[in-house]
């Protein structure tokens, strides 16, 4: 279908600075247009890249983005600005609500008294909040008996832990109990989050209180939708924090709570000898080995020792030696200074790391599970798809959950779009449906994924980062989602579905073996103290000695596994949560950066989605107020209002929409189409409308 290009029409065009911009196109030259942008600037740009602005759009934007009539990524960029302007922080998208974080109180959002009028509320009829999609999902638990679950994402710092904790608050003010004895299930939930903060979060460059670990809270409802129980997942949390930071950042929060804290109770001995036990440093000794470096490491050991309640000879032992076994024989070898000191922080990070396991699972006999519950709702806190300048093994994990999810929001939003259609009795098979499922393969698969080689390699006793990257380049040097970088020795660069991620791949063989030396293994279950010692249970004695690793990386795999099976269990919901801006300030939109998130959050590529099928619905009774003008003919004979539509569309000559029973459904382009002939019809000057929604998205 291709359009005249004429002069007078309002269009967007591409900007560096703003991403898009608005204007009018003031003359054309071929495939090319002139352009004079709103900020009064003259631009010229390819016809072919120009989007057709929506000049009845009303002023302060419309809450859903499928209300918009051309759904394209300027009209859904400056619909939010638009919004964010006037302090609506939520808009739909659908089904998916769209979170930007506001960077400043605005309490009266989430008073007691909104959450009365969200009680029971229908999705739509009052504006768009996370109460909304909460009551939603409570409501179709009860009528229908199955499961829910809401799914919170977004980069750090873009507001998913504050709208859970929200979540949290209306699903317990709905399901909550009339105080009965002691505290409710409900209390304890809540209460759990800031101690799971204190250990699990931390000051980052991104965010004041970044959570270091994925959570999915699982809240178990009784037949009377009450909550009766809940549990508690923790992914992957970030263990180098315990022995890496740099200024800025920080440390855990409790180790900076310690210091306020009576030295008593068991967690914080265990905190306090994680500090003393970072205070040691080693010095050259005798040959290849290492010694403590002064008094002051000496002291540092025996306060480890005696907190951990353990012999100081051993840790001293257990840091500066290792023993190796070989067919032959059992050696004890020195380690040097360096090899110390990475001993010493692995030492750390497994401490901390069943410290907080142990804390979780805590938490989860304290509130309880319900064993007799039927439904429940979980939320997902879990980190956003992340690219940085250097992005290791973590980031290679939390990209890979991303994609799982991703996957599984495509098929959500895919599956509603057919369900709509069908309800509307619309003929949808020919809407083609693409998905990432070749990422997830390259990541996955077993064998012969990233994960499985990873894996191989890490068993292989002289494997290199370098011949796992010449491993990776040579099977899938003909993948179309993995590329060799230009000269690279051992990084490696995936297409994932937000963009490309370049990994560097030094660190991922250490980082995928999760294996406590038997030294530390032995010592810390011999601990006098029961706390620590039941941190660390005796295992069988073959997987102890035979030094056999076990994998992170497909321990997490089969972790996210088991979560994707709940959530396939589930009726999901999605809220996607936007950082405004990189200075955790209010007031600031910067275009660029919210678009970037839009794609890593899969919000654009929900749109491609509904762009491959019916991008716009409207009423037979709007689609008549926009456009009868385009047949005044109708208004004089007594048709039928779908018959009156039909008639508008044979007319202008479109095809491929399709009728519903109170709808009519339209193609990606026909609405510019439609709102271009209207224009020439009103007598505006010249038109120029360029559909290229679908090439775009
Ligand atoms: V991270 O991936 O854990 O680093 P989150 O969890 O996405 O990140 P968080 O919820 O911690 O971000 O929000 C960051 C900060 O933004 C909070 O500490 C608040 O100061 C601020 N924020 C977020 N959402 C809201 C809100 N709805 N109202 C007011 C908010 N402030
Ligand atoms: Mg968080």
């Amino acid at each position: 279908m291709s359009q005249d290009i004429n002069v007078g029409s309002h269009i967007w065009v591409e900007d560096p600075e703003l991403a898009w911009i608005d204007g009018i196109v003031i003359n054309t030259n071929g495939a090319e247009a002139e352009i004079q942008t709103s900020d009064v600037r003259t631009v010229t740009a390819k016809l072919s890249k120009l989007y057709p602005k929506d000049v009845e759009a009303p002023a302060g934007g419309v809450d859903d983005m499928t209300k918009l009539s051309y759904l394209h990524e300027p009209a859904v960029l400056y619909n939010l600005a638009t919004r964010y302007e006037i302090n609506e922080i939520y808009t739909y998208c659908g089904n998916i609500l769209i979170a930007i974080n506001p960077f400043r109180e605005l309490s009266h959002l989430y008073d007691v008294y909104l959450m009365e009028r969200y009680k029971g509320a229908q999705l739509g009829e009052l504006k768009p909040h996370v109460f909304a999609i909460a009551d939603v999902a409570y409501r179709a638990m009860i009528n229908e008996g199955k499961s829910n679950s809401i799914m919170v994402s977004g980069e750090s710092g873009a507001g998913k832990t504050e709208t859970t904790k929200m979540l949290m608050r209306y699903l317990a003010y709905l399901g909550g109990h009339a105080a009965a004895e002691g505290r409710t299930v409900e209390r304890k939930v809540l209460e759990s989050n800031p101690v799971l903060e204190a250990f699990g979060n931390a000051k980052t460059v991104r965010n004041n209180n970044s959570s270091r670990f994925g959570k999915f809270v699982e809240i178990q409802f009784d037949e009377r939708g009450q909550i009766s129980g809940a549990a508690i997942r923790t992914y992957l949390l970030e263990k180098s924090r315990v022995c890496q930071i740099s200024d800025p950042e920080r440390n855990y929060h409790c180790f900076y709570l310690l210091c306020a804290a009576p030295l008593e109770e068991a967690i914080f001995r265990v905190v306090a000898a994680i500090l003393h036990l970072g205070n040691i440093t080693f010095a050259r000794g005798e040959e290849d080995s290492s010694i403590l470096q002064d008094d002051k490491s000496k002291f540092h050991l025996q306060m480890t020792a005696e907190l951990l309640m353990c012999d100081s000879q051993a840790l001293e032992v257990a840091l500066c030696k290792r023993v190796m076994i070989t067919p032959e024989e059992i050696i004890k070898r020195s380690l040097d200074p360096l090899g110390a000191t990475v001993s010493r922080d692995g030492l750390a990070k497994t401490i901390y790391s069943r410290l907080f396991d142990w804390l979780v699972n805590k938490i989860n006999v304290s509130i309880g599970q319900d064993p007799h519950s039927k439904c429940l709702i979980g939320v997902l806190d879990i980190y956003g798809f992340e690219s940085f300048k250097t992005n290791s093994f973590e980031q290679f994990c939390i990209n890979f959950t991303n994609e799982k999810l991703q996957q599984h929001f495509n098929q959500h939003v895919f599956k509603m779009e057919q369900a709509l259609y069908k309800s509307e009795e619309i003929d949808w098979s020919y809407v083609e449906f693409v998905d990432n499922q070749d990422v997830l393969d390259l990541i996955e698969k077993k064998p012969g994924g990233i994960i499985s080689l990873l894996d191989e390699a890490c068993m292989f006793p002289k494997s290199t980062h370098e011949t796992f990257a010449q491993k990776l380049y040579q099977t899938f040097k003909d993948h179309r989602r993995f590329v060799k970088p230009k000269l690279a020795r051992s990084e490696f660069t995936v297409v994932h579905y937000a963009g490309e991620v370049q990994y560097q791949s030094d660190q991922f063989l250490d980082k995928n073996k999760d294996y406590v030396v038997p030294e530390y293994q032995d010592m810390l279950s011999a601990s006098k103290c029961s706390f620590v010692a039941g941190l660390f249970p005796l295992l069988p004695e073959e997987t102890a000695k035979s030094g056999k690793f076990s994998s992170i990386g497909s321990r997490f795999k089969l972790q996210l596994q088991q979560l994707m099976d709940i959530l396939n269990s589930t009726e999901p919901h999605y809220i996607r949560c936007i950082k405004p801006n990189n200075e955790l300030k209010p007031e600031i939109f910067e275009n660029v950066n919210v678009l970037q998130q839009l794609r890593s959050g899969g919000v654009l590529e929900a749109i491609r989605v509904k762009c491959e099928g019916f991008p716009t619905h409207r009423t037979f009774t709007e689609f008549l107020n926009r456009f009868a003008t385009l047949a005044p003919e109708i208004l004089e004979g007594n048709y039928e209002e779908n018959v009156a539509c039909k008639w508008i569309m044979e007319k202008m000559g479109l095809s491929r929409y399709q009728m519903g029973k109170t709808k009519i459904f339209l193609r990606a382009g026909h609405m510019s189409e439609l709102d271009a002939r209207k224009a020439k019809v009103l007598g505006e000057s010249a038109i120029v409308v360029q559909k290229q929604i679908r090439s775009h998205l």
